[in-house]
């Protein structure tokens, strides 16, 4: 199976950007030259993690870095998004940490030197601990705690970072963080949920700020993930279940940046659950963005439920990846459809798109079809939301390599490139190959 576009498509706009995306935590390892992070923690704490894992070595990406750039370069691709580790460049008294700045201006400079565009991200979800200790996103300090790590950081790669994502995923911060507490720090309640997603939005507002006046150059936005919610029915109580979920979910994250409000689904909350919002927040978090960054990999489906509103169901004899999200590529044309227009969006990127397999090795190599054609059926639902007027400029496969996956850790596979954990050996998978093959098809 190969990755294939229509003729006319994508593929013929010169400056549609071809990446691949990682995250610190999720490959970095080197857990001794930086302060302990959230999920450092989390991973200490007992049955958080799926099989016992942390990251303290992961993809052992500290020391494998160039080896790394080199693979990065054989797929031919245009960019690599990547995320800066907040406690590995900022110590505890919120000085730069210039060991762990190297590290990322020798990765940049190598980038660069490949003709590699490096699209950063300045927060995947490992804040740093001592952070957590004085309330985390719970305390409204850590965003301008957030600002000032941006300030540093951004003055001290220089000119060298094509674009700045604030955050990536605040959803997951707030919702699985301190809400479900699935994921780091592991707080549990839906009375807090909503406040750590204040103060991630103002986090971001502040942070764009600095940027822009820092890196007036450089493409500066935010990445959201959006799961698109579909009604079990067509009834008006299915309908009205699945438009609230799409309110808390995702509507929740994006209005605020373009409309200055929360959905009106804001009203029906306790005051409990309610985010603390002070005079002024709403127009500091609805900076104008370069670019937004879209992650899409499934859509859910809602019916009513009289206790909680809505209920989210199992739709029987679909395909589901390895990790059990619904392959639904049609739901990736319709978020962009829609939110073009219910927004006044900058230029969109999909900074993720990817799936999870039980992949194998055999023989030295990983016959991955389902990846394939995964990315296959996503480039061509980007392609057609292109051809109704949205306006997506790049692509970015998630994951370059295998690595840890959160709460799963290492039992999820996302990579195009396969990782041995015992002798950390990359391997090439076939959907690596198409990538690269489809990408160098360009004209
Ligand atoms: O691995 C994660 C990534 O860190 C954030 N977006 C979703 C991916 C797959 O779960």
């Amino acid at each position: 199976m190969k990755i294939s576009l229509p003729l006319n498509s994508i593929m013929q706009k010169s400056d549609f950007i071809f990446g691949v995306a990682t995250a610190s935590f999720q490959i970095e390892g080197g857990v001794d030259s930086r302060l302990p992070c959230i999920w450092d923690t989390f991973c200490q704490t007992p049955n958080k993690i799926r099989d016992n894992s942390d990251g303290s070595v992961a993809c052992d990406h500290i020391n494998l870095w160039q080896q790394d750039v080199d693979l990065i370069d054989s797929l031919n691709v245009d960019a690599y998004r990547f995320s800066i580790s907040w406690p590995r460049v900022i110590n505890a008294e919120g000085e730069l940490n210039q060991q762990g700045v190297d590290f990322y201006i020798g990765l940049l400079d190598k980038l660069i030197a490949k003709g590699i565009k490096p699209y950063v991200t300045l927060y995947h979800w490992d804040l740093p601990q001592h952070l957590e200790d004085k309330g985390g996103w719970l305390n409204r300090d850590t965003a301008y705690k957030f600002r000032d790590y941006a300030d540093l950081i951004s003055k001290a790669l220089g000119n060298r970072v094509t674009s700045y994502a604030t955050l990536n995923e605040p959803f997951c911060s707030a919702y699985l963080g301190y809400e479900a507490g699935i994921h780091a720090p592991g707080i549990k309640g839906r009375e807090f949920g909503k406040k750590a997603a204040h103060h991630l939005l103002l986090a971001h507002g502040l942070a764009m700020q600095v940027l822009q006046k820092n890196c007036p150059d450089a493409l500066n936005g935010i990445v959201l993930n959006f799961t698109p919610c579909y009604p079990a029915s067509d009834s008006t109580a299915d309908r009205n279940a699945s438009s609230i979920a799409d309110a808390h979910f995702n509507q929740w994250y994006i209005k605020p940046l373009f409309d200055k409000c929360y959905p009106d689904v804001i009203e029906t909350l306790p005051a409990i659950e309610r985010p603390d919002i002070l005079d002024g927040d709403m127009e500091i978090i609805a900076q104008p963005l370069d670019f937004m960054g879209v992650n899409f990999y499934t859509r859910a489906v809602y019916q009513a439920c009289t206790y909680h509103q809505f209920k989210q169901i199992e739709v029987p004899d679909v395909p589901h990846t390895d990790i059990g999200w619904e392959i639904y590529p049609k739901a990736l044309t319709e978020l962009l459809v829609s939110l073009n227009d219910i927004y006044q969006l900058p230029p969109l990127y999909i900074t993720e798109n990817g799936a999870a397999m039980d992949d194998k090795m055999v023989n030295a190599a990983v016959n991955d079809e389902g990846r394939i054609q995964y990315y296959h059926q996503h480039l061509n639902a980007v392609n057609d939301a292109i051809e109704a007027g949205v306006n997506v400029k790049g692509y970015f496969a998630w994951s370059l390599m295998d690595n840890f996956e959160w709460a799963e850790g290492y039992l999820k596979r996302f990579g195009i490139i396969y990782v041995d954990y015992q002798t950390q050996q990359r391997t090439l998978k076939n959907s690596g190959k198409a990538y690269r093959e489809f990408i160098s098809k360009r004209s």
